[in-house]
Formats: structure tokens, C-alpha cells, sequence
């Protein structure tokens, strides 16, 4: 994870809807960060960026897998200098890693590593040279990975979507009928409550965004260890619990 900084405040967005205080921004961060250690996790954190504004949102410059991390190729002009950042980290704390060649963009919210099949969503960030790319290194490592259809207007794939074990996906309507969700069973979250489609599974337990209590509540009644935790200030740049942290 990387802690935002002061000028997380210039963070990308696709409507402004205020500020994110960074104060509350911060607390929000280190209570993440609280469940994650509780769910079971060692938890690395980097210092904040303030030459990046967005480079809170680690998932975006990194795939992480067993054995390699993935340098990725973040879409947005102001994000591209995040990967060399990233990429530096990773290799400190001891991970190989792959860069991506160069010409496409790939952000790593798009990206939905499953049991079976890596699903890359392509977007306004992921372009088809990009996946060309990743498909390249992955495919030499064993992987099999399918480009898919990020919804319009929807930032990333995994904005819309996440997965709660290996058969089980949740997802928003619009992305729930979905032909690469038909080997999973899918939980569509409530209408009204989209954002919660980005909730993450570590370990035992599903880390829920707060604001959204009928999809925490669907997914408790489906047996799911639930914890509720605030991304307000994360959520006012379009960015959400998955986006927060590279976990592997
Ligand atoms: C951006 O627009 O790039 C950031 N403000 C939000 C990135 C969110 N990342 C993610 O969904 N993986």
C-alpha cells in the first residue's frame, strides 16, 4: 500500500464531487490497513508521492503474482510515471519483475485474476496494444488470460466486479449477465449500490466498502465473514478497496 498524500487533492476523477479531505483520507487508509492485518496480512507500506496524486492507488502500476510482479503501463498521462516507482518497490522488497513492452497501457483495476483465467478489462486505460502485451508475458508463464469489456462509463473492469472464491463472482447488473462470468456463479449487488462491486476477499474475510448495507448484508447471509471498511475520500477520485493495495 501507499499512503496518500497532500496532493491526492489534484486526484483524477470523472466528476468532481468535492475535495477528498486528506486527513479523513489518511484515517481511512490506516483502517484499511487495520483490517487487512487482522484478515491475516503482512502489510508493506510505502511513503506518500506527491509528484503522482493517484499513486495512493498502487493496484493500478502492478499486477502481482506467485512469483513475478507485472510492471504495468497506468493509462492516464499523469499515472505513467508510477510503474518505474512501483516497479523499484517491488524489487526491495525482493519480488522479480516483468516489465510490460512498450506501446500499450494497461491499469491494473482492469485486471481480474481468477482460478481458471485472468480477465483483463479493456477501457478508457487498458488499450488492445496493452493487453497484447501482458498476454505475451503471461501466456509464457503459464497463464491463460481473455480480453473482455469493461462496462462504458465504468473506469475499470474490477470497478464493477470481484471475485469471492474461486465459482464465485460479484458483480453490478450491468456487468453480472456477462459471458465471461458464466463458469461462476454470480452475486449481483442490490441497485443502487454498485460501488460496493468492489469489495475484496483476503483470506476468510470480504472487505465491504461502507455506505452499502444491503450488499453486506447479501453477502453475510451467503456466508461471507464481512468487514465494513470507509473508502469516502477514495471514492470521491473514482478509486475503491481493491484499488488501495497490491495484495499477494
Ligand atoms: C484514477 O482515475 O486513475 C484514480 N483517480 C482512481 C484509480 C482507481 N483505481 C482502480 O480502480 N484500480
Amino acid at each position: 500500500m501507499r499512503s496518500p498524500g497532500l496532493s491526492a487533492v489534484d486526484g483524477l476523477r470523472a466528476v468532481n464531487r468535492g475535495q477528498p479531505d486528506i486527513k479523513r483520507f489518511s484515517a481511512e487508509h490506516l483502517a484499511y490497513i487495520n483490517v487487512l492485518e487482522r484478515a491475516g496480512l503482512k502489510v508493506n507500506v510505502l511513503p506518500s508521492l506527491e509528484a503522482f496524486p493517484d499513486s495512493v492507488f498502487v493496484e493500478d502500476a502492478a499486477l502481482c503474482l506467485p512469483g513475478v510482479a507485472v510492471i504495468l503501463r497506468p493509462g492516464a498521462p499523469s499515472r505513467a510515471g508510477e510503474a518505474g516507482v512501483i516497479a523499484t518497490a517491488l524489487s526491495d522488497l525482493g519480488h522479480e519483475t516483468q516489465h510490460l513492452s512498450p506501446g500499450g497501457c494497461v491499469d491494473g483495476g482492469d485486471i481480474l485474476v481468477t482460478d481458471e483465467v485472468i480477465l483483463v478489462g479493456l477501457s478508457e486505460r487498458t488499450n488492445q496494444d496493452g493487453f497484447d502485451a501482458l498476454e505475451s508475458i503471461l501466456k509464457g508463464r503459464g497463464y491463460s488470460v481473455q480480453a473482455v469489456h469493461t462496462p462504458d462509463n465504468v473506469l475499470h473492469f474490477k470497478s464493477d466486479c470481484s471475485l469471492l472464491d474461486s465459482e464465485t463472482i460479484l458483480a453490478t447488473s450491468r456487468l453480472s449477465g456477462a459471458e465471461c462470468f458464466d463458469s461462476f456463479s454470480v452475486l449481483t449487488v442490490p441497485p443502487g449500490e454498485e460501488a460496493a462491486a468492489n469489495s475484496i476477499r483476503v483470506n476468510e474475510t470480504v472487505l465491504v466498502p461502507a455506505g452499502y448495507p444491503a450488499t453486506a448484508d447479501m453477502l453475510s447471509r451467503s456466508g461471507y465473514a464481512v468487514e465494513v471498511v470507509a473508502a469516502s475520500q477514495a471514492a470521491l477520485l473514482d478509486g475503491g478497496l481493491s484499488c488501495m493495495s497490491l495484495r499477494f
